[in-house]
C-alpha cells in the first residue's frame, strides 16, 4: 500500500532548496518518494504508511524550510 499527501513548503528558492527537502524528508520511516515543485512548493509525499504531518514538517524544518499547509 502507498500513500501520497501533497504538502505546501515556503522558502525554497533553488534546485539545492529542493534537494535539501528531499534528502530531509526522505529520511522519514517509510517514504518512498518526494516530488518538489519549485514555483508553487508542492511537495508530494508517497510512504508506505500514514506521516504524521508533525513529522514531515520537523524534517522540512531541518532543511531550513516551513511548512504552510
Ligand atoms: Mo541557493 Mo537554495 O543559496 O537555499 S541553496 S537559494
Amino acid at each position: 500500500m502507498s500513500e501520497s499527501t501533497t504538502y505546501t513548503v515556503t522558502g525554497m528558492t533553488c534546485g539545492h532548496c529542493v534537494q535539501s527537502v528531499r534528502d530531509e524528508v526522505g529520511r522519514i520511516d517509510g517514504v518512498t518518494s518526494v516530488k518538489v515543485d519549485l514555483p508553487t512548493g508542492a511537495v508530494t509525499v508517497e510512504s508506505t504508511r500514514d506521516l504524521a504531518e508533525a513529522e514531515v514538517r520537523a524534517a522540512v524544518a531541518e532543511a531550513g524550510y516551513e511548512l504552510t499547509a
